[in-house]
């Protein structure tokens, strides 16, 4: 069974399967980067002040034609573009939120980077469709692009999370399904660099992990630096990613829309869970569709332990 098999019994198969085409020609640009001039960047920036890279505006270009050419696609909100793309589906369904590749400042040393995707039922336009809570999703989707690579989807209709993976026909193909990630694990994951400027709750946390005092093991810590790799260690191994509110970044680094909420839906189906400090990621409702957030997503565990230490610091 492939990705859009698996998909259509939702009524997101060709949405799905759309997705699935982009990623497999994603990948092998990836692949094959050193030996084309698409490494390094594309001299633009984008919505979120960022140095577009020239596989950032690639990525970007093939998901909006592959889902352009779905009838079920009303439309996309894309990390690298301002406003929405509106399509001329009429009684289209769905709509995609994604980012087309992200960590992609990661692929010029060869490093795991991803496409992270959320797909909402038609409430509205655009706008008011991407903007309800993450509890709305459809289905969640991202693509692990690697030495294998991986499409990880939670369907909302289903417990667990299937994995497909890219085969040499570039057909994701099933390789797990129901899968659920470790119920505490062995690693924290985050940025100790911005240590000193989270609230102090956070560097409390991190301590008690360290020192054993969750759980009586010790944690190791393992930090990729792309979203969706350090994810995709956490439900295969278990533990916890954590982006904490930092001076330079109040609200959190990463976005509620097209990173937190796809990979909450995924991680709640693994039956992991994910907050942004007080609140479930999924209930908090977004006021514009850019907006960012902090993120704690992983095994139930340390999560449910992170955002009791929250509540009780009134942080
Ligand atoms: P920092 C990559 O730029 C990204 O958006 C995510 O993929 C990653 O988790 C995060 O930023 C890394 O941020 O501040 O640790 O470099």
């Amino acid at each position: 069974m492939n990705a859009k098999e698996f998909a259509a019994a939702a009524g997101l198969g060709e949405v799905i399967g759309a997705i699935a085409e982009a990623s497999a020609e994603i990948a092998t640009k990836i692949r094959l980067a050193g030996l084309s001039d698409i490494y390094g960047a594309a001299g633009a920036v984008n919505v979120q002040g960022e140095a577009q890279q020239k596989l950032d505006v690639f990525a970007n270009d093939v998901m909006i034609a592959k889902l352009g050419a779905v009838a079920e696609c009303a439309a996309i909100v894309s990390e690298e573009d301002d406003e929405p793309v509106v399509f001329d589906h009429p009684g289209a369904k769905f709509v995609a939120i994604f980012d087309p590749l992200d960590g992609s400042s990661n692929i010029d040393v060869n490093v795991n980077v991803g496409t992270i995707v959320s797909i909402q039922a038609v409430k509205g336009d655009a706008t008011a469709t991407a903007l309800q809570p993450g509890t709305a999703q459809v289905a969640a989707l991202y693509v692990v692009y690697g030495p294998s690579t991986v499409m990880v989807v939670a369907l909302a209709e289903k417990e667990g999370v299937a994995f497909f993976t890219l085969d040499d026909k570039g057909e994701f193909v099933l390789t797990a399904e129901g899968v659920k990630m470790p119920e505490q694990g062995p690693y924290y994951s985050t940025n100790e660099a911005n240590a000193a400027s989270w609230p102090a709750v956070y560097r409390e946390y991190v301590a008690t992990l360290v020192k054993g005092e969750l759980g009586g093991k010790a944690y190791g810590a393992r930090y990729i630096g792309s979203l969706v790799a350090d994810f995709h260690r956490t439900i295969l191994k278990g533990g916890v990613f954590l982006y904490p509110p930092t001076e330079k970044a109040p609200k959190g680094k990463l976005r509620l829309l097209y990173e937190a909420n796809p990979l909450a839906l995924i991680a709640e189906k693994a039956d992991g869970a994910a907050v942004n400090g007080r609140t479930r990621i999924l209930e908090v409702v977004a006021e514009q569709v850019h907006e960012r957030t902090p993120l704690i997503v992983g095994s139930k565990r340390e999560v449910e332990a992170l955002q009791q230490m929250v509540l009780k610091a009134g942080k």
